[in-house]
């Protein structure tokens, strides 16, 4: 064991602090993950929340950040039953252990981490982190490092969090170790990945991936297949669905037959479609097809990435019909994309929008399934299921009749553009004495003996050595404990790149974090970059030029056009703009307001129905500029009339007199009037009037004089005698507040 008590790794972490991420690298070569294996959600299918009853949901957190709409419900935060991913890719663990946190707190029980550099390119097991020869690879320091701070997390908001990479490339069964000896708990790992995608030798790719499978099947890790990469390259993605069909039956029947449990093999199902095709009508067959000939295993619903694009908008309505499929039929885990994962590193709060956005459609489709039924007796989709299935059947079939898999794969079965059994002869074809690490298979010996535990095919141990499984002593008794058995084992190694490793990026951010100081980032802490959305009145070249020339103008450097949609050919362009602005704030020599102190809906409501409330609200003298007085009274601009207030409005211009007798008669407990004219100290000289009268006339104490407008402030407002004054951006909810305050301190 580690010299680390358990449960003395870390302190919990407070939600008003920022990860300690210098203390989570310290003493990493110590921590040991304190779980291994993947964990579902807590089902908790009928639960009632707020005044609303729920079928399809998870137990709750303790800590998270509701949907927006959520204060109008209590706050309540339903998390749905299924298993929510996502992609978080700075690329530098010191930063995606903070990103995970936020995704976290909206919803997230699932990190997956895509990498700059594909890991199929790296051969080996690499300790050393590589950002700036290649991108990012998989390093024993950032998967430690991420488990550790999940640990953290996943107690932070009361629900396991799972955490997830790749078992791919040459180095597939290496990498499978190490994330059992780590605790990563799942692992996308499909040989046909390497194969088609990766260009590694076929056969070697299918004795590692048979290697890896044994490892993380041991080790309780989740798998998720590739076939979605067939969707995301294919010309037309339409056409490959009997593919798909076939590429997940390999895996799947591979996984098994290598020793995965069925319940810990997921399929990576994307819906191929996208409006403006009839992208319902024609994803639902296919996700029917897929369900009844997978059912025993677990659905990965991933959203359409192959049609999406820059435009956050369309991103969204996409991922929203997508999650509508995964609500009609099934989804044990749904993933979620953005579209900056194309053209940036995935930016987190647009990770967070994501995740939101499939919490907000899942749960707002919660048990639509039971009054909502898909009629698989319409002629149209049944006929569709079944010709998905029997196009898929054939597939299979002629592959076997051209001799199996591997000879498939040479005849380019796979990501052809034509929807089988039509071809174009357009897919991918690879050798089989061809691709990366051909001729490297070595066949073991006689008596190839290993003593190590859940390792894949012949091994000679000595008799009761084949493990606690059958009864035996464990194979790496021989050697008194292998690294899966005995944690103490487990190696670490910090990273190998003098120039660019955690320590030193954390170095050129220090002073920020000592001091506090805030600065812009999307990408990476302190990075500075900023995006501004702004229409330009022009045709979409020029306004793309423009926006350049406006960045600079903002002292933003290196900008970048990221996104541009045209509203009209002539009239104008959309256009999100990024760049760097290398400014820090001091939050010292920051000069923060008060905020305005208001009460909740329900206690104005109560006390003004108590009171059966009434106010009396006009424009004085001779001002005919009623318009923002109407919007603190109106009931549809959320002004008093809301909460009940009964509201006597008695025009413009009105004098002084008639407010009050109207006061009176009305026993009101409040004089609204509104002065924007400000010319001859108008608006003074109203307000004085109006506070004299009210004395004259011996109704001062009764009531609340309230003046508004745009050249009003509350200590202006007072000094001329009234109770409060209320100027720009004053909303009903500001005035509804004081009124109701300043009766209770009245004894009202
Ligand atoms: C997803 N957005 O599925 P490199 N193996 C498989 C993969 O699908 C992938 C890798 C390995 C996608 C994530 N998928 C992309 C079956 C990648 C990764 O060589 O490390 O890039 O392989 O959620």
């Amino acid at each position: 064991m580690s010299d680390m008590p358990r449960d003395l790794h870390d302190a919990p972490l407070d939600p008003n602090v920022k990860l300690d991420i210098e203390a989570l690298l310290e003493g990493l070569e110590h921590y040991r993950p304190r779980r291994h294996g993947w964990t579902w959600r807590t089902q908790a299918p009928d639960q009632d929340l707020y005044e609303f009853s729920y079928r399809e949901t998870s137990e709750n957190v303790t800590n998270s950040i509701p949907l927006p709409a959520a204060h109008y419900f209590d706050n309540i935060d339903p998390q749905p039953d299924c298993v929510i991913t996502t992609e978080i890719a700075s690329g530098r663990p010191e930063d995606d252990i903070r990103r995970m946190r936020m995704a976290a707190w909206h919803g997230a029980d699932h990190m997956m981490v895509i990498r700059t550099a594909g890991q199929s390119h790296i051969d080996g097991l690499l300790e050393g982190t590589p950002e700036g020869v290649g991108g990012i690879a998989v390093t024993r320091k950032q998967c430690r490092l991420t488990r550790r701070a999940l640990d953290l997390i996943e107690d932070e908001v009361g629900r396991p969090i799972n955490y997830h990479s790749y078992v791919s490339g040459v180095a597939g069964p290496e990498i499978a170790v190490m994330f059992a000896e780590e605790g990563v708990n799942g692992a996308h790992q499909d040989p046909q990945y390497n194969v088609l995608y990766r260009n590694i030798n076929m056969y070697r790719s299918f004795v590692d991936s048979a290697v890896a499978k044994h490892v993380m099947a041991a080790a309780g890790i989740l798998q998720i297949d590739g076939a979605h990469n067939a969707n995301a390259t294919a010309v037309k993605a339409w056409k490959v669905m009997p593919e798909l069909l076939v590429q997940h039956a390999i895996n799947c029947a591979y996984s098994v037959a290598v020793g995965m449990p069925k319940e810990n093999i997921a399929l990576s199902t994307v819906p191929p479609d996208a409006a403006p095709a009839p992208c319902m009508r024609m994803d639902l067959p296919y996700a029917i097809a897929l369900r009844d000939l997978f059912g025993e295993y677990k659905m990965r619903a991933q959203e359409n990435t192959r049609y999406m694009e820059s435009d956050g908008r369309d991103a969204t309505v996409s991922h929203v019909m997508n999650l509508m499929i995964s609500r009609l039929t099934s989804a044990d885990i749904q993933s979620t994309i953005t579209p900056d994962e194309g053209r940036n590193v995935p930016w987190h709060y647009n990770n967070v929008a994501a995740v939101d956005t499939a919490k907000q459609s899942l749960v707002g489709m919660d048990g639509l399934r039971e009054a909502v039924k898909i009629d698989r007796e319409n002629p149209e989709l049944k006929t569709r299921v079944r010709e998905i299935k029997e196009r898929a059947v054939l597939f299979l079939e002629a592959m076997l009749r051209d001799g199996g898999y591997f000879a498939g794969v040479e005849k380019a079965y796979f990501v052809d553009s034509g929807e089988y059994p039509e071809t174009n002869d357009d897919g991918i074809a690879r050798c089989s004495d061809g691709g990366v690490a051909e001729g490297t298979i070595v066949p073991r010996a006689d008596d190839y003996m290993a003593p190590v535990c859940h390792h894949f095919g012949v091994n000679h141990l000595p008799e009761g050595y084949r493990g606690r499984a059958f009864g035996e002593a464990a194979p790496c008794d021989l050697i008194g404990g292998c690294t899966l058995c005995d944690d103490t084992k487990v190696p670490f190694t910090d990273e190998l790149d003098p120039t660019d490793n955690a320590a030193m990026r954390l170095a050129q951010t220090a002073e920020q974090r000592e001091r506090d100081l805030i600065k812009p980032e999307v990408e990476w802490a302190g990075d500075g970059i900023v995006a501004v959305t702004m229409f330009l009145p022009a045709a979409e070249r020029v306004a793309e030029a423009a926006a350049l020339e406006l960045g600079k103008a903002m002292n933003l450097v290196d900008c970048e056009v990221i996104h541009k949609r045209v509203m009209h050919p002539a009239e104008g362009t959309l256009i999100e703009l990024k760049g760097r602005l290398d400014v820090a704030i001091d939050p010292k020599t920051l000069v923060i307001p008060e905020p305005p102190e208001v009460l909740t809906d329900e206690e104005i409501r109560d006390f003004v129905h108590e009171r059966n409330l009434r106010v009396v609200a006009a424009t004085m003298g001779e001002d005919e500029h009623s318009v923002g007085m109407r919007e603190i009274i109106d009931l549809k601009h959320g002004g008093l009339e809301k909460w009940s207030f009964s509201v006597t409005y008695l025009g413009t211009s009105v004098p002084v007199e008639k407010v009050l007798d109207a006061a009176i008669e009305h026993a009101a407990s409040a004089v609204l009037i509104s002065t924007i004219i400000t010319h001859g100290d108008m608006h003074r000289i109203q307000m004085e009037k109006l506070a004299d009268l009210a004395a004259e006339k011996g109704v001062r104490d009764k009531l609340l004089l309230i003046a508004g407008g745009t050249q009003v402030t509350d200590e202006l407002a007072r000094s001329w005698g009234m109770d409060a004054g209320f100027g720009r951006r004053t909303k009903g909810l500001d005035v509804a507040s004081f009124i109701v305050k300043a009766m209770r301190e009245r004894g009202r």
